[in-house]
């Protein structure tokens, strides 16, 4: 039905950072409208995109369940489904983070269907790229992309198959893939094959050696998987080093997220707490270098610098935009 697309070269208009494999950001001054365009989509990959075709393409849900099951790609097409915005992302610059319209089946849907054991405790999602690993210490062989999230969460979980109204587009996991609302775009499994349930936390390479922190346990330090996006807001214009016109109001906009917003956001809109805003500021007669810095300040605040424990990864202080006044 829809054959996969395999794309070789970079598409106009987004950020090269790496080409093998094609790694692309999102140009962030183009921020417009809520929803990001398929096409301006960020790809983020660690492997080569997996050839895949949707015929024959088939969902596993095994492991802690009474009955694992096969889902055919056709047949999950046809089940009751939901749509939802989501944020994804944020590494590299300022780019890395979209927010698409996912539609698909609920998770819980499906896990309904096999039946959970009762000591179930975690949800793996596994991937069909695979490929080596890079960040020490290393597998011995190659490995796929798989990572997991707390049973808790399998409740705001979506199996995707349509992106913008669209069937996924090869780059962003056709034919399936796994969205989880609040958490970093690391946790949304593109090209999803496998759906396991295990009865102790999985540790794979994906939440040890990568996408993982330090955390504090009685002063010695303990490995923990990324989760939750952290509060951030980034400025999309001006641009870093834009000239501004001395003396005039001047637009500045932008957009800010969390990964947990609180309940009185959410009810001002369901945009999962992502904010486009703006601001007419009143430029200085003085010329010369200003920085602009945003944050939120509801209640909690984005600190000034980056925390290490979380090496290069969680990148929400309020790093500024240096702009010239002339
Ligand atoms: N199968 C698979 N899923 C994956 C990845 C991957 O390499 N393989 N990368 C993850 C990472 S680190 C991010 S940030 C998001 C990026 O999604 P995007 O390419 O749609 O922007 O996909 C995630 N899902
Ligand atoms: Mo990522």
């Amino acid at each position: 039905m829809h054959a996969a697309h395999v794309i070789n070269e970079p598409q106009a208009g987004l950020i090269v950072r790496e080409r093998q494999p094609v790694n692309l950001e999102y140009p962030f001054d183009q921020l417009g409208d809520f929803l990001t365009p398929n096409d301006l989509f960020s790809v983020r990959r660690h492997f080569k995109a997996p050839e895949v075709d949707s015929s024959g393409y088939v969902l596993r849900i095994e492991g802690a369940v009474r009955q694992p099951i096969s889902i055919r790609y056709e047949d999950l097409l046809t089940m009751p489904s939901v749509t939802l915005p989501q944020v994804e992302g944020a590494q590299w610059q300022r780019g890395a983070v979209g927010t698409a319209e996912w539609a698909g089946v609920p998770l819980s849907e499906l896990l309904d269907r096999a039946g959970l054991a009762k000591d179930a405790c975690e949800i793996v999602f596994q991937a069909a790229d695979k490929g080596m690993a890079k960040e020490k210490p290393l597998p011995p062989g190659e490995i796929s992309y798989a990572r997991s999230i707390p049973i808790e969460k399998a409740k705001d979980v979506l199996i995707a198959y349509s992106m913008n109204g669209e069937p996924i587009p090869a780059d962003q996991g056709f034919p399936l893939r796994a969205i989880v609302p609040g958490h970093y775009g690391m946790a949304s499994i593109k090209w999803l094959t496998h759906i396991r349930v295990v009865r102790a936390p999985f540790s794979g390479y994906w939440q040890t050696s990568d996408y993982a922190w330090w955390d504090d346990a009685d002063n010695n330090p303990v490995r923990r998987p990324l989760d939750l996006m952290a509060l951030k807001s980034s400025i999309a214009r001006p641009r870093v080093r834009e000239f501004v016109p001395a003396g005039h109001p001047h637009p500045v906009f932008g957009a800010a997220w969390d990964g947990d917003a609180p309940l009185e956001q959410i009810e001002l809109s369901t945009d999962n707490g992502w904010r486009h805003w703006d601001l007419d500021w009143q430029v200085p007669q003085t010329t010369g270098s200003y920085t602009l810095r945003v944050r939120d300040a509801t209640g909690r605040v984005q600190p000034d610098s980056h925390n290490r424990s979380f090496g290069s990864c969680v990148i929400h202080h309020t790093a500024g935009i240096e702009v010239l006044v002339h």
